[in-house]
């Protein structure tokens, strides 16, 4: 089983615009912009506090869900590939990050009928497991498979049943270890990893970000972060209420290379 940390050196970032209140959300509820602009800020101070470079893009108005950088593009391998989003009201930010990430990558482009959301994919260093969703079909995860087996990088799939994207569930936390949905933590794929299980009471904590000996999570949930501290990482409560709101976690907000 791999044991590696998540070695990130840069970030790519997004400020919510005022138009992040009619984000995509399962079950709607009013937004506060100028909070979550406030919330995304303290994300990025933790971000930097990791050590990695962050770069802060602009914000979209077009776009309410562009601060979710993780979905419409991802860095594997030294490849930056260019994903083609599942939820039409986002098929436009692909395009957004093209050309900043052209500017410095190798790309490829995923093409119809594939769809594939970063959401979807769990990056534990020398593989992916790609999630199955409403989001990501079994083109999208052949196409990546394609790209990524030529480069030494194995490609796995696994459904994600009633959870939006992958990583809503289970996320890598780094030395093996998963943080995992209590709903999600028996998946015969998970079986070689450790895990932080994270009950149905703290859901949302199941996606949290980690960096080197860190890990960025939600502020408020106090079982998980004790169990991730436990296991020896360095633990950044962030306030992310704005970002529950419409779906997105702590990993979501970042893309990360
Ligand atoms: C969406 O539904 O697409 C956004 N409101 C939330 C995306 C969250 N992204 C992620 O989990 N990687």
């Amino acid at each position: 089983m791999n044991d590696s940390l998540n070695l990130y050196t840069h970030a790519l970032v997004r400020p919510p615009g005022a138009s992040y209140v009619n984000a995509l959300a399962e079950q709607p509820q009013p937004i506060d912009a100028a909070l979550a602009q406030k919330q995304h800020a303290e994300y990025v101070a933790a971000l930097r506090e990791t050590g990695v470079q962050v770069e802060v893009l602009a914000p979209s108005e077009n776009f309410p869900d562009a601060c979710f950088v993780q979905d419409p593009a991802m860095v594997v391998g030294g490849l930056a590939i260019l994903n083609r989003m599942g939820a039409p009201s986002r098929a436009g930010e692909t395009d957004l990050l093209a050309n900043v990430l052209r500017a410095r990558f190798e790309t490829a482009a995923l093409r119809a009928p594939a769809t594939l959301e970063g959401g979807d994919v769990l990056n534990v260093g020398a593989a992916l497991f790609v999630g199955e969703s409403a989001r990501t079909n079994r083109a999208g995860i052949a196409q990546l498979r394609a790209l990524c087996e030529p480069r030494g990088i194995a490609v796995a799939s696994t459904p994600v049943g009633k959870f939006l994207h992958l990583l809503t569930a289970v996320t890598y936390i780094g030395q093996g270890i998963v943080a995992a949905h209590q709903d999600m933590a028996d998946q015969e794929w998970l079986r070689g990893f450790e895990k932080v299980i994270v009950p149905r009471a703290e859901a949302y904590c199941a996606n949290v970000l980690g960096i080197g000996e860190y890990v960025i999570v939600p502020s408020g949930f106090p079982v998980t972060t004790a169990q991730i501290r436990a296991k020896g990482f360095q633990v950044l409560p962030t306030p992310l209420s704005e970002f529950y709101k419409a779906d997105g976690g702590a990993s979501c907000l970042s893309l990360l290379w």
